[in-house]
């Protein structure tokens, strides 16, 4: 047995099913090894950040991790945003990055790169491997560190790939348990006894079903408001689940939400920040005067932590949640006519199905969605900071989850990022739904102009449009395997969303925005 199938062996042992890869020739040895020890499935993904975006949505909706395997330091380079992301997330991903043999390493070849500072800036945990003796260890190493909600990143030279070497003993990484620190979940209960008004700001495993029901036992009992982080990784709604509202992305609305609160108890989240620094505005979005307690644990122990707090506020054990009609579905009237952004939205919360799971990165085209599906029946929604995640996203949660529909709500100009993740769609037959929503400009940076008083120029506004020469979406989608149909009014969207959520495997429909 060489080292790649011993690094291949020891994944598969840990339960680690899937390696969304793309290699080059310091992997071969790796590449080689998924037939020697069958049990993995290999998936191609033709940019890095396919590869990387696709395991941090297997991540998300599994709790285990994907194993990428990426060439070398460019191909973690093209990877970076999207394990940006899944860093963020707090997605457990094992990544394996192949090094040159160790003895060429230090002759710098063209490709040679300090893969080390690269994978720095993402990885939780990180390792480059010096002997095939030790891989099963570095591996056992890297999987239980990612298991603690991160990426971990092992730097694997080829020739300890394909080094023979003696039977090791194949060991199973350690499963991660709950850390909950009590005296923390102490303070914040007692913040939450007094008269203050606070408010509850849920992240990570706290916007889960049992986090969220906690927290609305906790809001029952103590009068508190629940508010979740501006962007979650994985945020679990619809009717009968108990809603938390999301800080707003701009800092004036941000800063009238927060300011109407005395305390603040933060579960899974980091203290709210200003998304960028923007002229006239502090960062801070919560001030000296505000009391603020952290309930400190893991994000795998926040659901836990959460019941706990309740139980020892002697909240109710069930609760009616907080919205009036969140405890009956109600589907928005399908509107007619010209087809807007709002449109879209309300078109997709009146049809998405039960049990859907949806990626949003609809950036300035998703405002209406986002209340209506607060009673759409149960679904699961996805969103993330960097741009370019959507399509890859997609992909990896329906690899995880092959009996739910996936729809990605997805803006035009983020789609181009990562848009070769549609090839792994039809190659993968995945039951994925891709709405573009085409307003054939980067609107978000047009409204980022508006607000600060700036008329963009010619020139700046070369830089926002997209309109010259309009991107073919229908083209590109089918020439990658997927079929696609364009649509410009509300009755033609809902019937080819309705045709294509019936149909199996993957669609894109180019919604024209007027
Ligand atoms: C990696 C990266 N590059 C560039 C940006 C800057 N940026 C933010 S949103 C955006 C594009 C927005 O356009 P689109 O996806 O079409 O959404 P819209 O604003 O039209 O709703 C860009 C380029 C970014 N956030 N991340
Ligand atoms: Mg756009």
């Amino acid at each position: 047995m060489n080292g790649a199938e011993i690094l291949i062996k020891t994944a598969l042992k840990a339960g680690i099913e899937v390696c969304f890869t793309n290699p080059g020739t310091t992997e071969l040895p790796l590449v080689s090894a998924f037939d020697a020890v069958p049990g993995m499935r290999p998936i191609l993904g033709l940019f890095e950040g396919c590869c990387t975006g696709a395991a941090d949505g297997y991540g998300r909706m599994t709790d285990q991790p994907a194993m990428t395997l990426l060439h070398l330091g460019p191909g973690l380079s093209n990877g970076i945003a999207n394990l940006h992301n899944a860093r963020r997330a707090r997605t457990p991903l094992f990544n394996v990055i192949g090094e040159h043999a160790s003895w060429h390493r230090p002759l710098d070849a063209p490709l040679t790169m300090d893969i080390e500072t690269l994978a720095s800036t993402v990885s939780g945990w990180q390792r480059t491997n010096t002997s095939s003796q030790t891989l099963s260890k570095d591996t056992v190493d890297a999987i239980a560190a990612a298991l603690q909600g991160q990426v971990s990143t092992l730097i694997v030279p080829i020739d300890y790939q394909w080094t023979e070497c003696p039977d090791q003993p194949i060991i199973r990484s350690p499963d991660p348990t709950d850390l909950i620190d009590a005296d923390s979940i102490e303070r914040a209960a007692a913040l939450l006894r007094t008269d203050s008004k606070v408010a509850l700001i849920l992240g990570g495993r706290a916007l889960r079903k049992r986090g969220l029901k906690a927290a609305a036992r906790i809001s029952a009992k103590t009068g508190c408001d629940l508010l979740s982080e501006r962007a979650p990784a994985r945020v679990e709604r619809g009717v009968g689940i108990p809603v938390a509202k999301f800080i707003p992305y701009f800092p004036s609305q941000a800063l009238d939400l927060l300011s109407r609160y005395q305390g603040v108890v933060l579960a899974g989240a980091a203290e709210p920040v200003t998304f960028f620094g923007w002229q006239g505005y502090q960062s801070r979005l919560l001030n000296e005067s505000q009391h603020i307690c952290h309930i400190n644990a893991d994000d795998k122990g926040l659901p836990t932590a959460l019941e706990n707090m309740a139980d020892a506020l002697g909240a109710p054990a069930k609760v009616n949640t907080s919205l009036p009609h969140a405890l009956q579905v109600v589907r928005p009237d399908l509107p007619q006519g010209t087809l807007t952004a709002k449109h879209a939205g309300i078109i997709l919360a009146a049809l998405q199905p039960e049990n859907a799971i949806i990626v949003n990165e609809s950036i300035t085209s998703g405002g209406a969605y986002l209340p209506l599906a607060a009673s759409s029946p149960p679904h699961t929604l996805l969103m993330l900071p960097a741009i370019g995640y959507g399509i890859p996203c997609a992909v990896g949660a329906a690899i995880a989850c092959p009996l739910r529909p996936v729809i990605n709500f997805q803006a035009d100009g983020s789609a181009m990022y990562t848009l070769q993740a549609l090839w792994m769609q039809a190659r993968e037959s995945l039951n994925i739904t891709t709405l573009i929503c085409s307003n054939r400009s980067y609107d978000i940076l047009k409204l980022e102009f508006a607000r600060a008083g700036v008329t963009p120029g010619p020139s700046a506004q070369t830089l926002t449009d997209l309109a010259n020469p309009e991107i073919g979406w229908v083209q590109i989608s089918k020439g990658m395997g997927v079929p696609a149909v364009k649509v410009d009014t509300c009755e033609v969207l809902a019937k080819e969303l309705k045709k294509a959520l019936n149909e199996p495997g993957p669609h894109l429909i180019e919604m024209c925005l007027g």
